[in-house]
């Protein structure tokens, strides 16, 4: 029955605390008393107490006794309510400055999917309508036509659709096939074609114009990307209060880099002007080294128990100074679930930490103090880099760049980014942040694209032999800072 539970719990994307998984187990039917009470919630909660499923048992049972057909029950005004994301924020504390840290969107507390080949349809149907729509505001896609219409017109066609798959002939042509709800045509980019550098990889949603010939194959002239608007102003705080970026910390491994660890820690307490400064630290995944993440894992571990690894780190956290309040969201080596988007850490594994931790879902969009940052770890990179001819794990920002253009995290699917079919692509870049920040590829990198301040945070792992295996070259114990009033980045090395 546990694992039942348990099942039903993820499936709704709630989690339950331990006590209330006890409680619930000890009832006659734990199942639809669970549901009975997430059911009585206006959002699905973030995490389910015990008071709320003991509560939910007392309605339940004086609904059945006063009216044997209630058809909803209804929760009292006093009883824990959800709390959406946007309202996840920090406490005040009694430093001078009182810290803003607004969860924008995650996913936590909303995972909706089951992981049948329906949810997936219904995904890529999402990413497609959503999608579709910025193209369709593209003056180079005015009035662009369903591929069913466009493949019988003589004359010059604009079309929007989903790339199903791209190949190159032996020629070096491009044949891309392109998908809409109804229909699908193939899309030529010659060789010689001004258009031949551009890079298209699958799944991605893309408009194409072009003539089609009387072979029914479209003859790109041009391909538009969703893309961001050219000019975007950041909109600082007033004050030249700064962030710092960091990932990939991978606590427990024994590649961690102790001491450079310490010297950043010192350096952040210290009085160094620009640390002084520092209200905010944005941890974006891989926080700890995890456990049975990939083969052989155990022989590199220095901490080979989970919650041992959070411990540790919370315990570094917990010496960091009270001026920084700390955003913390998971990665792949993180202890939720792998697939994207990820929801925030379980409650078993916050309780470890200090009140000044902040924890966000992968990706996250967060407002600090109205700066909005979208933060993600990154995972996708992988999946760009073996696609994209000319990206490499020691230019990330170019990675992140090819994603803002795509308006999309994620955008290859069935690569080495697992994606959860849930019923809204999350990955979707909606709205265009002021920071992007990714982690993963263990390098380090600020830029700006269009307006946008790019940033990749470092590690603070040594080369690992995997990575020496596939020459990947780290570049840790780099801290980015962001100043938010301007944008202006500043890496400072330890
Ligand atoms: O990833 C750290 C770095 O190692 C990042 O650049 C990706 C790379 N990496 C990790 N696992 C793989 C696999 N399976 N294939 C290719 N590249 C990989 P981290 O998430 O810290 O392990
Ligand atoms: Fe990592
Ligand atoms: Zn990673």
């Amino acid at each position: 029955m546990r694992e039942e539970l348990l099942t039903f719990v993820s499936r709704r994307g709630t989690l339950l605390e331990p006590d209330a998984v006890d409680y619930l187990l000890s009832q006659q039917d734990p199942i639809a008393q669970l549901d009975s009470f997430l059911r009585s919630c206006p959002e699905t909660p973030f995490v389910v107490t015990v008071g709320d499923v003991m509560q939910a048992g007392d309605i339940a049972r004086r609904a059945a006794t006063q009216a044997r057909a209630a058809p909803l029950l209804t929760i009292p005004a006093s009883a824990p309510s959800a709390i959406p994301a946007s309202f996840r924020r920090v406490g005040e504390r009694a430093a001078e400055r009182t810290p803003e840290v607004r969860i924008l969107r995650d996913i936590t507390g909303r995972s909706t999917c089951e992981g049948t080949i329906e949810d997936f349809t219904r995904l890529f149907r999402h990413r497609f309508q959503v999608l579709r729509t910025m193209l369709r505001s593209r003056r180079e896609l005015g009035g662009a036509q369903e591929i069913s219409k466009a493949r019988r017109s003589t004359r010059e066609v604009r079309v929007i659709g989903m790339v199903a798959d791209v190949r190159t002939t032996k020629n070096r042509h491009r044949i891309v096939e392109l998908e809409d709800d109804a229909d699908r045509i193939p899309v030529l980019i010659p060789a010689d074609s001004p258009l031949a550098a551009e890079s298209i990889v699958a799944d991605e949603v893309i408009g194409v114009v072009g003539n089609v010939n009387d072979r029914g194959l479209l003859i790109a002239q041009s391909i538009v990307q969703p893309d961001i608007p050219t000019t975007k102003a950041f909109h600082g705080t007033s004050d030249h209060v700064r962030a710092a970026f960091m990932s990939d910390i991978h606590v427990g491994s024994k590649t961690f880099l102790e001491d450079k660890w310490a010297k950043v820690s010192d350096w952040l307490g210290g009085g160094d002007d620009i640390a002084r400064s520092i209200r905010y630290l944005v941890v974006s995944g891989d926080v700890v080294d995890g456990i049975g993440v990939y083969p052989r894992q155990d022989e590199e571990l220095s901490i080979d128990d989970i919650y041992a690894q959070y411990e540790a780190l919370a315990r570094m956290m917990a010496l960091l100074p009270d001026r920084v309040t700390v955003l913390m969201l998971p990665g792949n080596h993180d202890a939720v679930r792998p697939a994207e988007p990820q929801p925030t850490f379980p409650q078993s594994i916050q309780k470890l930490f200090d009140s000044n931790i902040v924890f966000a879902g992968n990706p996250s969009l967060v407002s600090l103090e109205g700066v909005r940052v979208l933060a993600y770890h990154g995972r996708s990179m992988d999946d760009l880099v073996s696609s994209i001819p000319g990206l490499s794990y020691h230019r990330p920002m170019d990675a992140m760049k090819a994603m803002l253009r795509r308006r999309h995290l994620a955008p290859i699917y069935g690569g080495k980014t697992p994606i959860a079919p849930e019923a809204e692509d999350h990955l979707i870049i909606d709205e265009v942040p002021d920071i992007f920040v990714t982690g993963h590829v263990h390098s380090v990198g600020v830029d700006q694209y269009r307006g946008v301040v790019l940033v990749n945070s470092s590690t603070w792992q040594a080369q690992t032999p995997y990575q020496k295996m596939r020459n990947i070259d780290p570049m840790p114990a780099r801290l980015p800072i962001i100043d938010l009033a301007t944008g202006q980045a500043v890496i400072r090395e330890f």
